[in-house]
C-alpha cells in the first residue's frame, strides 16, 4: 500500500483591484508533466524567494512563527515546545462518478493509480481545514527539508511526493471489507481558503504555497477531484450502496494536537450506469487540452466590478497582473459560479509570451460580478494561478 502525496507548486491567491475577499483558490492543481510546464518547483531545489527574516515585526517576535523553526534551524516539521499545535481534520466534498480512459504511458498508469484502459472512477474533493489553534508548517520542498524518508521522488510527474498525507478506502456496509483504495498524490499542502470563517484574513506570515509549503490556523487546503489519481478505481465493483473512507496523517508524520479525528467516512452509491453531467468542473473524461473543453476547470474565486469599466484578470506577472506556475487557463463567467465555453465572457490560454494566461474584458453590466475559473492546459495537470485583477 502506498500513501504519498506529490511535493510542487500550487495556488493561493494574491488579490489586487477591485473584488470581494472570497478565496476560493481551490487547489487546483498542482502540476504536470506532460510537457506544458513551464517550472516544477518540486522537481529540482529551486531556491525559494520566501523571506525569512523580512516579515513584519510581530512575526519576527513571535517565538512560534513556523517560518522562523527553520530559520534558526529547526526541523520545519517540529512544532517548538509551548506553541501550540495544528490540527487538521479531513472533509470530503462533491463525490463524483466518472468513466475514463487511461493510455499505456500516462502518469496515472505509471505511478500506479490505475492501469490502462476504460476505467471507471469514484471521484471527490478533499478538503483538510487546520481547526487547530497552531499553524502547520512543512517548508519548501528542498533538499535540506526532507527528513527521514517523508518524500518521495516521483519520475512520472517529476516532483516530490511526501508521504502518508489522506490515504482512502472503499467498503462495502455489508462486511465492512475493502474494495478499492486510493491515496492523495498531490504535491503540495498550501492556503487554499479560509474554512468556514476561521483563520485571520491576511496572516502575519504570508499565505503558505507551494515553495513554502502549510496550512495556518482557521485555512484549508483542498485538493480538487478533477487532479490526477484523485479518485478509487471502482471499475470491477457491482452497483450498490458502498462507504468511503478518508483518513490522513496516518503515519503522523505531522505533528497535531488530536490524531482522534483524522478519519471521516461518506456513504455512496454507485449506480449502473454513469450520469450525464455538463458541469464543467467535474473532471474530464480523457486527456483533453484547451480552453475550450468543458471539464476540468475549477472555480477559483468570485469578484465584483463597475459595470461598463474594463477589467483585466490574470494570474501573468508579465502582463503586470499575478503569478503562475505550469501551464494554467483562465474563464471569465457573469455572475456567481462556474459557466461553460458557450457562456464565457472571456477565456485565455497564454498571454503576454509565455505559459500564464490574462484576459481583459467588459464588467458584465446586468450583474456587477463575476467568477473567475482556472484550469490547467491539460485536464488534470497542476498549476498555480496567483489571480490579480485591476
Ligand atoms: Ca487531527
Ligand atoms: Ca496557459
Amino acid at each position: 500500500m502506498r500513501w504519498w502525496m506529490v511535493f510542487g507548486g500550487a495556488l493561493a491567491g494574491a488579490l489586487a483591484g477591485c473584488g470581494d475577499d472570497v478565496p476560493v483558490g481551490s487547489d487546483a492543481g498542482r502540476t504536470d508533466l506532460g510537457g506544458d510546464v513551464a517550472m516544477d518547483l518540486g522537481a529540482r531545489d529551486v531556491a525559494t524567494s520566501v523571506d525569512l527574516d523580512a516579515s513584519v515585526p510581530g512575526d519576527v517576535l513571535d517565538p512560534c512563527n513556523p517560518r522562523l523553526r527553520r530559520a534558526d534551524g529547526g526541523t520545519a516539521f517540529t512544532v517548538r515546545p509551548g506553541c501550540p499545535l495544528p490540527n487538521l481534520v479531513p472533509v470530503i466534498e462533491r463525490v463524483q462518478i466518472q468513466s475514463r480512459t487511461f493510455a499505456d504511458g500516462s502518469c496515472e498508469v505509471m505511478e500506479g493509480c490505475t492501469v490502462p484502459g476504460h476505467r471507471r472512477l469514484l471521484r471527490f474533493d478533499l478538503v483538510t481545514p487546520n481547526i487547530g489553534d497552531g499553524d502547520l508548517y512543512v517548508g519548501p520542498p528542498v533538499t535540506d527539508n526532507r527528513p527521514d524518508g517523508r518524500f518521495e521522488y516521483g519520475t512520472c510527474h517529476m516532483h516530490w511526493h511526501f508521504r502518508g498525507y489522506a490515504d482512502y478506502t472503499l467498503e462495502s456496509p455489508a462486511d465492512g471489507g475493502v474494495v478499492g483504495r486510493g491515496h492523495k498524490q498531490s504535491f503540495c499542502l498550501l492556503d487554499s481558503g479560509r474554512y468556514m470563517g476561521m483563520g485571520a484574513s491576511n496572516p502575519q506570515s504570508g499565505l503558505f504555497t507551494c515553495a513554502d509549503q502549510g496550512i495556518h490556523a482557521g485555512w484549508y487546503d483542498l485538493y480538487d477531484r478533477a487532479l490526477d489519481c484523485q479518485y478509487v478505481d471502482i471499475t470491477d465493483l457491482p452497483p450498490g450502496h458502498y462507504r468511503l473512507r478518508v483518513r490522513i496523517n496516518e503515519l503522523r508524520g505531522l505533528e497535531e494536537s488530536n490524531y482522534a479525528d483524522d478519519e471521516t467516512t461518506q456513504d455512496v452509491d454507485i449506480p449502473a450506469t454513469d450520469p450525464v453531467s455538463m458541469d464543467p468542473t467535474d473532471a474530464c473524461p480523457s486527456d483533453l487540452t484547451g480552453a475550450a473543453r468543458d471539464c476540468g476547470w475549477e472555480v477559483n474565486r468570485g469578484l465584483t466590478c463597475t459595470p461598463g469599466s474594463t477589467v483585466t484578470v490574470g494570474c501573468n506577472a508579465s502582463c503586470g497582473a499575478g503569478s503562475c506556475v505550469g501551464n494554467p487557463m483562465i474563464r471569465i463567467c457573469s455572475g456567481d459560479g462556474p459557466c461553460t465555453h458557450a457562456l464565457a465572457v472571456a477565456e485565455n490560454d497564454d498571454a503576454c509570451g509565455n505559459s500564464c494566461p490574462s484576459v481583459t474584458f467588459p464588467c458584465p453590466l446586468i450583474r456587477n460580478r463575476y467568477t473567475v475559473m482556472t484550469g490547467g492546459f491539460r485536464a488534470g495537470a497542476a498549476y498555480e494561478c496567483r489571480i490579480a485583477a485591476q
